[in-house]
C-alpha cells in the first residue's frame, strides 16, 4: 500500500464539510474493552444513540493498514470479531499502517485522528490515566499526554477506579487539560458515580460546554483537550462493596500473573466483567451510551454556536 491518507466515510466527510455535528468514537473499547459477542451490538447501539441525538457517528480504527474515520458495518464487525486486532496508541499508527494491520484506536489515538480531520467532540467510557504502581512502573496512559496537545472535547465518566485517580487528576493539571464535571463538582469514578475527588468547575448544559469550546477557540491560548466528566446517577452505579472486592482481586491477579503495560487495562476490565457476573458490563454499557448522547448534544450545540 502506498497511499496512507486517512479515509473518511462519505457521510462523515459530508457532515464535516457542511458544519454539521459529528461525534468521534473509539474502537479499543469495542475490540479490547468489552467482551464478545456483546461488543459489536454495543458498538452499533453507541452509533445509533449518536444518530438519535442528531449527530453523525464516526468510529475510528484501522483496517488492513488503512486509518478510517467512520468505520462502516463490515469494518466495525471485523474489528469487533477478528483475532489479532492490535491496540493502537498514537505512536503505533504509522507503523501499523505500513504493516497492514487491523487495529483498534485508544482514546489517545482516536482523539489525535479525530482532531486532525476537524472533529470537535469525542465520546468514550473512561480515559486511561496513571496506573496504581506508576511510581515504579512509570505506567501512565498516553491518553493524558495526547490530551495535553489535542484540541478536542472528550465526554467520559472520569477514569476507572483501576487507576490512581488522584495522581491522574494531578497529571491532568500539570498537562494543562481542563476538567469540568457535568452537573457535579465531584470527579466521577467510572463504575462509581463519585471518585471522592473534587473538581474546580462544573457545567449544567450541552450549550455551556459548547460555549467553553467557543471561548477556547477564540482565546486560542491552549491546544489541550477539554474533559467533560459525566457521572452515572448514583442509583445506576455498580454496588460499591462489590466494586471494591472485585478491584482488589483484579489487582492481585495482575501481580500474580505478571501482567504489565498495555495488557493491564484489558485484563482488569475482563476481570470485572466476569467477576461481577456481567453487572459491570451493564454499567459500562450505560456509561458509554450516556456519554454518546451527551457528546451528540454538545456537538449539536457547538454546530449552532
Ligand atoms: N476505558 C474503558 N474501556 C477501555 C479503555 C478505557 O472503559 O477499553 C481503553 C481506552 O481505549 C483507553 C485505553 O484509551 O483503554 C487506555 O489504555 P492504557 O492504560 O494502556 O493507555
Ligand atoms: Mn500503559
Amino acid at each position: 500500500m502506498d497511499d496512507f491518507s486517512i479515509s473518511l466515510r462519505p457521510e462523515v466527510a459530508a457532515a464535516l464539510q457542511a458544519g454539521q455535528p459529528v461525534v468521534a468514537l473509539e474502537s479499543t473499547i469495542v475490540s479490547h474493552g468489552l467482551p464478545r459477542p456483546d461488543n459489536l451490538k454495543v458498538a452499533q447501539e453507541i452509533e445509533q444513540t449518536v444518530r438519535d441525538a442528531g449527530a453523525v457517528p464516526a468510529t475510528i480504527g484501522m483496517v488492513g493498514g488503512r486509518l478510517i474515520v467512520g468505520l462502516d458495518e463490515v469494518q466495525l464487525t471485523r474489528l469487533a470479531t477478528a483475532d489479532g486486532v492490535a491496540k493502537l496508541s498514537v505512536r503505533d499508527l504509522a507503523v501499523a499502517a505500513v504493516a497492514g494491520s487491523d487495529g483498534a484506536t485508544t482514546v489517545a489515538a482516536t482523539a489525535a485522528v479525530a482532531a486532525g480531520v476537524g472533529i470537535g467532540v469525542f465520546a468514550t467510557g473512561g480515559l486511561g490515566g496513571v496506573h496504581r504502581a506508576a511510581a515504579e512502573s512509570f505506567d501512565e496512559s498516553a491518553d493524558l499526554t495526547a490530551l495535553s496537545h489535542t484540541p478536542i472535547t472528550v465526554i467520559c465518566a472520569g477514569v476507572k477506579s483501576i487507576l490512581d485517580i488522584g495522581a491522574t487528576l494531578e497529571r491532568l493539571e500539570t498537562l494543562g487539560v481542563p476538567v469540568v464535571g457535568y452537573g457535579t463538582r465531584r470527579f466521577p469514578g467510572f463504575y462509581l458515580s463519585d471518585s471522592g475527588h473534587d473538581l474546580d468547575w462544573s457545567v449544567q448544559t450541552p450549550d455551556e460546554v459548547a460555549q467553553i469550546m467557543r471561548a477556547r477557540r477564540t482565546h486560542a491560548v491552549s491546544r489541550a483537550g477539554l474533559i467533560v466528566a459525566n457521572p452515572l446517577p448514583a442509583d445506576e452505579q455498580l454496588d460499591p462493596d462489590l466494586h471494591d472486592r472485585v478491584l482488589a482481586e483484579g489487582l492481585a491477579g495482575l501481580a500474580a500473573e505478571g501482567i504489565t503495560g498495555k495488557a493491564v487495562t484489558p485484563y482488569l476490565l475482563a476481570h470485572f466483567h466476569s467477576a461481577t457476573g456481567g453487572r459491570s458490563l451493564a454499567v459500562n454499557v450505560r456509561i458509554i451510551l450516556r456519554n454518546a448522547r451527551l457528546a451528540a448534544e454538545v456537538a449539536v450545540a457547538s454546530a449552532r454556536s
